[in-house]
Order: structure tokens, then sequence, then C-alpha cells
């Protein structure tokens, strides 16, 4: 056994995990190119483990890999989710002695039949083993019945991590996610090999996602799976308390409730806290879209002063980086102490915008190297950014949404939920006079909600 154990001291390095990267590729259980999926899009990656069976010197790597991975993390038995994870869950219980469990893929929870085969006591703590992770929802099927026979869940562990948003979901559910690898690492190991172009690479990372970095990024992400929805509101309505009004119609069917609060007549620091405690009530964030655009001294008063005192209420505002980055550093620091989160304008909905081209490129990049307090940006098209649209832990909120393509005559161009979240590629979508003018806006806010959720889980499934 030891000859093919990944390093001598029993811990598996960088040069190790690449080099298992490339084995992979070799055995083809790792493809670039063009695919088409079972969902009918095409990808440019193809992932299938299950071919590691007929490689067992390979499969044993995999599986040293893995277990490096949850060094520390405290279980008493484990389970591999049927099947390709099967033959790497037993590999890990003969090489450390660790008991395992199987779950039964066909049983629901109708009958006798047992779910889970195995011997264990309720209260022990069990390992989640699986080969590859995308949106998270097949983990969350071997999850349930384990809890259901009372074995306690909090660690999973995968050979490869897709970064579509599994990381996240599990996360809401309170699981923590351990990868040998993300789609990322290969990626970089293939290209840095010769084996895959930096184009092809790129067109791969387009669709890669992972943990904010930012906590208001990572709550929303958070919140969204938890609430399954990822629609904000604009809440573009006639005076303060009308909006008070209009967030407690519209809240449970939203994740961020989006504010101008200087179009109001009056606005005190009596409509914060009540907007405060709304956002408590119905569990969502508060977005001021002030669209900051002045030097990083001028932005630090202005958000932290005034008559508004932002950031003292709203978890996330929005900036232009038209001053350059200084602008970030001025909000970064009254918003960081504070908990806040800030979106780039990296592009606009309305009609001649000049946010485009090199423009978007640069926020991309100024995102990118501010994620401790950059959360994400306000984009109208990221799948279309050349270079990809963004760091993978950057969300995208997208305005100018309406049921049906179409406009006002003021400039604002809309586009359909399916199209926002599906084609081009955002994660929220925001919407203001499809609910506010609607007649019935709480109705509405559910269509939307259901059209934009129902767009996400889509995204989320053909990577
Ligand atoms: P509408 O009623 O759905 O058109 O409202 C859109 C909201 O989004 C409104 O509050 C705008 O100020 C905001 N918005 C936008 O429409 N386009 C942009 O590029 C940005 C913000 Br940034």
């Amino acid at each position: 056994m030891v000859g093919v154990l990944p390093s001598q001291s029993g811990t598996v390095s960088r040069r190790d995990y690449e080099d298992l990267v490339l084995k992979l590729h070799d055995i083809q259980a790792v493809k670039f190119g063009e695919f088409k999926l079972k969902s009918g899009i095409m990808s440019p990656v193809y992932i299938d483990l299950r071919v590691i069976v007929s490689y067992p010197e390979i499969l044993l790597r995999v599986a040293e890999a893995m277990w490096d991975r949850v060094r520390g993390a405290a279980f008493d038995v484990m389970c591999g989710v049927p099947y390709t994870a099967l033959p790497i869950a037993t590999t890990m219980s003969l090489q450390h002695g660790t008991p395992m469990l199987m779950r039964r893929k066909e049983v629901k929870d109708y009958g006798t039949k047992k779910a889970i085969e195995g011997a264990f006591a309720r209260g022990q703590t069990c390992l989640v083993v699986e080969d590859l992770v995308t949106s998270g929802m097949s983990v969350q099927e071997t999850v349930a019945p384990l809890e259901a026979e009372g074995l306690r869940v909090t660690d999973v562990v995968v050979l490869i991590d897709r970064q579509q948003g599994g990381e996240a979901r599990l996360a809401a559910q309170g699981l923590k996610l351990h990868a040998a690898f993300t789609l990322s690492f290969i990626l970089d190991t293939l290209v840095a090999a010769g084996r895959v172009t930096p184009e092809v690479a790129a067109a791969t990372k387009k669709r890669a996602r992972s943990w904010p970095k930012n906590a208001v990024g990572a709550e929303l992400l958070r919140l969204m799976a938890r609430k399954q929805t990822n629609l904000s509101v604009a809440a573009d309505v006639e005076s303060a308390d009308a909006m008070l009004a209009l967030a407690d119609a519209v809240g449970p069917s939203i994740c961020v409730l989006k504010t101008h609060v200087d179009v109001f007549d009056v606005w005190t620091p009596a409509h914060a806290e009540k907007l405060q405690a709304l956002a408590a009530k119905h569990d969502f964030l508060i977005f001021e879209d002030r669209k900051f655009a002045d030097i990083g001294n001028t932005v630090s008063m202005q958000y932290g002063g005034g008559i508004y005192r932002i950031a003292d209420w709203s978890h996330i505002t929005n900036a232009h980086l038209v001053p350059g980055s200084g602008i970030i550093d001025g909000l970064k620091k009254v918003g960081a102490p504070k908990g806040r989160g800030l979106l780039l304008l990296a592009e606009m909905s309305s009609k001649g915008t000049l946010a485009k081209g090199d423009y978007t490129a640069a926020v991309a990049a100024a995102a990118e190297a501010n994620q401790d307090f950059v959360m994400g940006f306000i984009s109208v098209s990221p799948g279309s950014w050349p270079a990809g649209p963004g760091a993978p832990g950057l969300i995208h909120m997208t305005p100018g949404v309406q049921l049906a393509k179409g406009g006002d005559d003021l400039g604002q161009q809309y586009n359909t939920p399916d199209s926002v979240i599906g084609e081009r590629r955002s994660d929220v979508i925001i919407v203001g006079r499809g609910v506010i003018a609607a007649a019935d806006p709480a109705a509405a806010a559910k269509q939307y909600r259901e059209a934009g959720w129902n767009a996400y889980l889509a995204s989320l499934q053909e990577a």
C-alpha cells in the first residue's frame, strides 16, 4: 500500500493534487471541449468520475486526497452518496478504519424498508462523501434520510466542487463543504500543463461560483437559499410611509429591498428603525441605491453622515468607479466597521449607458481586488463580459426587469427574469414598476419571485 500513497508523510501536497488532476484528465474522468448536457445546454467541461473504479491506484489517490481535506473534522461514520461516491467512501473506510453506511437510492419514505444500511447509533456524526457538487441538491438528498435516522451531519467531502453555488447552499443548511479540488484549480492545473487552452478555461470559469468574502454577500447567498428567492424589489414609491407599507407587503417574497430614500419629502431615524424592523421580521436585506460617485473623502461623509446616515441602516449600497478606487476606500472606511457590503456599478440598464467595454472590465478588476468590502455588481449581461463575470464569489444584481421585454419613455430597458438569470447569468433580479405599479404588489412580487427563482435553479443545474 505504502508505494501508492500520495506522499510519505501521509499528507497530500499541492504537487500531489496537481498530479492527480493530470491523472484524472488522462483517464478522461475530466474532459474539455463542447459537450451537450441532458438539459440540452452546451458546456465546455464534462466530468464523469464513474470510470475511476477501473483504476485502483487513482481511486486510492482520490480517496486519500479527500481524506486529507477532512482532517480535523470529527465524525463517527461515513456515508457515500450513491453510486459514484460509494467506491471512494469504501476506500476511505478501508484506509482509515472509519465505518461506513450506505443509503439506499430507491427507498423514499414509505414502507418498512430501511433507507440507511449499516450499524449506527442515533446521535452519531456522519460524514457525507460525494464525488461532485454542483448546486448541492444531491447531497441534500443524502443528508435528509441520515438526519431522519437521528444521525448528525456537519461536514461533506467531495472530490470536485464545480463552484455553482453548492458551497453556499450547503452552508445555508449548516453543512461545511470540503473539496479536494475546485473546478478553477483543475482548470489552472490543466492550463499550466498545456492540456487546456486559456480560452477554454476562461469560458468554463465564466460559470464558476464560490463563497463571497464579504459578510453581507455571504449572508445574501444564505438568505436566498433559505428563503428560496432572488427577487429584489425597488421600492420607488411616493413617501417613506408608503415604502414601509410596501416593504411589509412584499417582504415575504424578497431577498433585498432596494430604496432611494432621497426621493421622499421626509426621512427620519424612526423611518430607518422601522425599515430595519421589517427587514428582521421578513428576513430581507436593505440596499440603499445611492450610487456614490465622488472622491473617497467626500463619499465617506455622505455615506456615514448627513440627514440619511445610510451606513447606519442599509446593509448594502453602491458606487460608480468614475472617481477611481479611492471611492471604494472612502466607503469602506465607514462601511467595513459596520459590517456593510458594496456593489460596484459595472453596467446600467438604461439606453446609451457609457458603462461598457473597458470601463466594465476595470470595474470587475477593482471589485476582485477589494472583495473584503465589495460584494458584487450592478450588471446587465455579465455572461457576455469577455473575461467572464468577475471573480467567482461576487454577486450580480440586475435592474431593468419586467415579465415582458420593453422599456419606458425615459430610457429604461427591460429584460425578462429568464433572460437576466438564464442567458445573462445574473443572480438577483431587481424589479421596480413591475411590482409597485401592479394592482396588487404583493401578488406581483410572488409572481416575480417564482419566475426569478425557477430561472436561478435552472441556471445552477445547467452547469
Ligand atoms: P423599474 O421600475 O423596474 O424600472 O425600476 C428600476 C430601479 O432600478 C430604479 O430604482 C432605478 O433607479 C434602478 N436602476 C436601474 O433601473 N438601472 C440601473 O442601471 C441602476 C439602477 Br444602477
